[in-house]
């Protein structure tokens, strides 16, 4: 029964597109997609790029992202102009709901780096299915709250969803788990009426943090699908050995009633200590856990990227997380290369140290922490496929 990882290799399919490292939410977004640039960078300099299989990345097609997304939201979302041409609302896309928010702003080459990060995770998806990989990575992808109608949260095209569709297309049953400190809403409201997708999400609740859902109770609507929805809300400010009192016992029972022939992982760094967003205290080696935890059932891999807001705690996280899926175990020391005063402010090591007044307290107690897992437990024992 897997435990703690296995030094085992694996065929490991690593998917970057420098076209998405200019791309520019604005100023004073947090959204900084160059952040993917830094850890490829720093996986580069710790030697990891020969350790892989890389593929020409070729951008997704309009008709490619059609396979999940409403056809009159993607001709606005490639009219899209800046200066307010193509009926934007302004330069911002109109939230789902009606509001207008400054999380979707209309930027330049808005539509490129849909394309770019959306075919990143199907070419992705693509080797999986193939079995010529046993893990594919795109951390330009994991954009889990994109509707298919509309853009949410940061997220234009919802690439998880198009990588699950292609997926399906080879395996009987996915297993999609997200350890974004936010709501995998997205994803789970796309694939709620399937009794072949599983959709797992970690994330902080309560407090009106958001999105808002995702509570123990949300187990998908009625149906085949219901109880192929999992939600596991916690508290601000928990940490590494809490999180995998959740995360662990969990995830062997997911894979025990669902029995997924492969697997997604989106892995969102903003559930890392010292985020911007996020109130979590995972350390990069917490959230590296959740990666060697889920590679060692075994399964086709899919590993994505998602939010991240403190850009050198995300560069350092993924780039370590490269390292897990290969197999390698590489030194804390940060290498010397073009990026490397990013890290000054983390001592130039990989897995960073915050100082405790740094942390977020800790709203979870042991009690909270057992009554999640039992409800959690509680509602898997439902599922019967
Ligand atoms: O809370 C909101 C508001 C509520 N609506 C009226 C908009 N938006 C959040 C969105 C967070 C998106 C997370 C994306 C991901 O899961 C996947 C890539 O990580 C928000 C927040 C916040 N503190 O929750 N937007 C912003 N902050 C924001 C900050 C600066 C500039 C633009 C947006
Ligand atoms: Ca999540
Ligand atoms: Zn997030």
């Amino acid at each position: 029964s897997p435990s703690c990882g296995d030094d085992k290799k694996r065929r490991v399919c690593y998917y970057y597109d420098p076209g998405i490292s200019t791309v520019d939410y604005g100023e004073g977004h947090v959204m900084v997609p160059h952040r993917v640039t830094m850890a490829h960078n720093l996986v580069a300099a710790y030697g990891m790029l020969g350790d892989m299989r890389r593929l020409r990345t070729a951008p997704a097609t309009a008709a490619e992202l059609a396979d999940f997304h409403d056809e009159g939201y993607l001709a606005l979302l490639q009219d899209l102009t800046p200066d307010g041409c193509g009926g934007d609302d302004g330069g911002h896309l109109r939230e789902e709901g009606g509001g207008r928010g400054v999380d979707n702003p209309v930027f330049d080459r808005l539509w490129d780096y849909c394309l770019r990060y959306s075919g990143g995770s199907l070419a992705a998806a693509r080797t999986l299915g193939s079995g010529t990989a046993d893990i594919a990575i795109n951390w330009s992808g994991g954009m889990h709250h994109a509707c298919r109608g509309g853009a949410r949260g940061f997220c234009y095209v919802n690439d998880i969803v198009l990588a699950i569709r292609e997926l399906l297309a080879h395996f009987r049953r996915v297993l999609y788990v997200d350890i974004d400190v936010h709501h995998g809403d997205g994803v789970q409201a796309a694939f709620e009426a399937s009794n072949r997708v599983m959709t797992v999400s970690f994330h902080q609740h309560g407090g009106g943090f958001f999105p808002g859902s995702g509570a123990v109770a949300d187990v998908g609507k009625k149906g085949p699908g219901r109880y192929c929805a999992l939600n596991v809300p916690v508290s601000v400010g928990i940490g590494d050995e809490e999180y995998h009192r959740l995360f662990e016992p969990i995830m062997a029972r997911v894979m025990e009633v669902f029995q997924p022939e492969a697997v997604v992982l989106q892995c969102g760094a903003d559930s890392l200590a010292g985020d911007r967003l996020g109130e979590l205290n995972l350390t990069t080696r917490g959230h590296a856990q959740c990666v060697s935890f889920i590679r060692s059932f075994n399964l086709p891999l899919l590993l994505l990227g998602g939010g991240g807001y403190t850009i050198n705690h995300v560069a350092s996280c993924w780039c370590n997380e490269t390292a897990v899926a290969i197999g390698k175990e590489i030194p804390n020391d940060i290498p010397k290369h073009g990026f490397d005063v990013f890290y000054k402010n983390q001592e130039y090591k990989l897995h960073y140290k915050l100082e405790t007044k740094h942390l977020h307290r800790n709203r979870n107690t042991a009690n909270s922490i057992d009554g999640i897992r039992m409800a959690a437990m509680e509602n898997l024992s439902k599922l019967k496929l």
